[in-house]
């Protein structure tokens, strides 16, 4: 077709016709493709870890001598212990392995020793982001709401009183080599590096579980009779003894390495990713009493006591290696052979350093190319996120479930429109509707409260690591649609805050439509029986109750229906997603 047949057309096409925008698109900031430390939440130090006992909180650090003292207790009276003929006798009897443990004659096979490598590798990545994840909200709490002073861990100090202190400003700085990318409140890039390793991590693990039983390799870590204990008791006193029980090598663990090897592929494992995915307001919020009991707060404590276990463990397993002939071990699980050569070494310091390397490098890589971690991410774990967000939420707690507190979060609207809404108690509000609509509008919020009202008792889930129970209502969002009517080119909402975000530009977030349907989507106008504190998104907020809570916008001016969000901001779909690297759908 030439030039001049288009312009003597005379029926332009659907594409031409202009697509009604929202004002507010143009006060949308894009973000840095990288994370600019000069534009970030400046750094800010924790303190030593506390644990709480009742009313008084201690170092962990108390641990250290507390161990030390025991650890030469134990050995002495181990050492006395075995001058006992009753306590020689039960030695003899039980060796440290039961006779009917089964002799693995194949060595480690090739598969073996790439997925342990593999394990190695992913298990720095997960660790570090993971702990990361934790310094975005240092604090761990047994109960379902993160009330402070309530907690059992920190190490951030007390909640300051008499200011208002969110949610990010608690979070706090770890370094570089140690966190990724080490940077305060980085959870975004965190929980990217944290999600796509996991899930190769995931994958390595169901492979090794697949070959462990379809091969003789399992009984080497599973124990099949009762004697375990007795015999892992007996090891357990000739290590404290210092007078080691013979090595079988490759062909059978002891019964206290076997118990260890157990614990940490089958019950540690299984715990850290069951704990995970309970933390995910979707699937907690979907599951109804099994959420309540195993709530999120719970899940995230006995996600850390996991990765103490999977500390503990490492250490002690790398200690044996070494003290037990570190150049056959190597042999054995690095080269796949049982002799005194230096094969093991060969293969080891190359993939050890290499290990070494990407450490090095994660953090840096992550500051540099945050955006590309972003997408990467979303890549690897996006499939899992939409399948989550699939879910609808169920709303099934009671009055007395509601949290005496709510931690605040966001940047506080502070404009002069904002300041005279609040002046006349929003008598001046409007919530404009427009985009992709039959019928364009705008509410005041008196026609918003003769709307039909949901209320809801739900869960809040900060991407942060808090959460807490509220009672929401307002304007099911289903209603608003019949009112409406999103045109079939409709595809997201777009919720426009009245506040800015951290970085400047105003706050945004993008939901997909089924979200919208959602039975628990509403625009909320009320939190426990009262109008909504301007703290907690006067005079609207939104209600998504299978997203983070950075989705559910506070302060909603606008909603715009639109086909695509790639054309807003740094098109990520949101205000934290484009500056911050969060994900446009987070169910997880
Ligand atoms: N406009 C705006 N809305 C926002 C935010 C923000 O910074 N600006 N923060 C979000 C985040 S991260 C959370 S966890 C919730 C917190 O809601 P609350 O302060 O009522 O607990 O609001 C969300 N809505
Ligand atoms: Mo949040």
């Amino acid at each position: 077709m030439n030039k001049t047949d288009k312009d003597t057309n005379p029926t332009p096409n659907a594409q031409d016709v202009p697509v009604p925008r929202d004002p507010l698109e143009a006060k949308i900031t894009p973000g840095n493709n990288q994370l600019l430390l000069s534009d970030w939440e400046p750094p800010q130090s924790g303190i030593v870890p506390l644990i709480r006992f009742k009313k008084n909180w201690y170092s962990i650090l108390w641990a250290l001598p507390i161990i030390f003292v025991l650890l030469v207790a134990a050995v002495a009276i181990a050492q006395g212990l075995r001058e006992v003929p009753s306590v020689q006798m039960f030695i003899e009897h039980y060796p440290g392995t039961p006779a009917s443990a089964a002799v693995v004659e194949t060595g480690f096979p090739l598969w073996l020793r790439v997925s342990h490598f593999l394990n190695l590798l992913f298990m720095t990545f997960i660790i570090r982001s993971g702990v990361q994840i934790l310094a975005d909200h240092p604090r761990l709490y047994w109960h379902r709401d993160s009330t402070p002073g309530t907690e059992w861990f920190r190490f951030q100090k007390p909640v300051p009183e008499g200011r208002v202190w969110t949610a990010k400003d608690d979070s706090v700085t770890i370094p570089g080599w140690l966190g990724i990318p080490g940077v305060r409140h980085s959870i975004g890039l965190a929980r990217w590096w944290h999600f796509s390793v996991n899930s190769l991590w995931l994958l390595n693990g169901i492979v090794i579980y697949i070959l462990l039983f379809s091969t003789n390799q399992w009984q080497r870590i599973v124990p099949v009779s009762w004697e375990v204990f007795p015999n892992a008791a007996s090891v357990a006193l000739q290590y404290l003894s210092l007078n080691f029980p013979p090595d079988e090598s490759w062909t059978k663990y002891n019964s206290l390495q076997q118990l260890a090897y157990f614990i940490t592929v089958f019950i540690a494992a299984p715990t850290s990713v069951f704990t995970g995915f309970m933390q995910s307001p979707a699937l907690s919020n979907h599951l109804g009493w099994f959420g309540r009991v195993f709530n999120r707060q719970r899940a995230r404590s006995i996600h850390f006591l996991s990765l103490w276990w999977f500390l503990f463990f490492i250490l002690a397993h790398v200690t044996l290696v070494f003290i037990t002939g570190a150049r056959v071990n190597l042999n054995m699980m690095w080269a796949g052979v049982n002799d005194d050569s230096w094969s093991g070494f060969m293969v080891f310091i190359p993939l050890i350093t290499l290990v070494g390397i990407l450490w090095a490098m994660a953090s840096p890589f992550t500051i540099r190319h945050a955006r590309l971690v972003q997408r990467v991410g979303a890549f690897v774990v996006g499939p899992i996120k939409g399948w989550a967000e699939w879910f609808d939420p169920k709303s099934e707690l009671t009055e007395k479930d509601i949290s005496p507190f709510l931690w605040p979060n966001g940047t506080m609207p502070d404009s002069k429109e904002f300041e005279d809404l609040v002046a006349n108690d929003f008598a001046d509000y409007r919530l404009r509707i427009d985009g992709l609509v039959e019928r364009p509008a705008e509410y005041s919020l008196a026609e918003l409260r003769e709307m039909p009202q949901q209320e809801q008792i739900t869960t809040h889930f900060c991407i942060q690591g808090w959460s807490g129970v509220a009672k929401w209502t307002g304007v099911p969002m289903r209603h608003i649609l019949e009112l409406v009517r999103p045109t079939p080119e409709a595809r997201y909402a777009v919720f426009y805050s009245l506040a800015d975000g951290a970085h400047g530009g105003v706050y945004y977030d993008c939901h997909n439509m089924e979200n919208m349907r959602h039975k628990l989507t509403i625009l909320a106008l009320d939190m426990n029986d009262e109008p909504l504190s301007v703290l907690h998104g006067a005079p609207l907020r939104l209600r998504c109750e299978n997203e983070l809570g950075f989705k559910m916008v506070k302060w909603v001016t606008a909603i715009e229906f639109v086909h695509d969000f790639a054309d807003l901001g740094s098109g990520q779909g949101g205000y934290n997603e484009d500056h911050e690297f969060y994900g446009y759908r987070m169910p997880i």
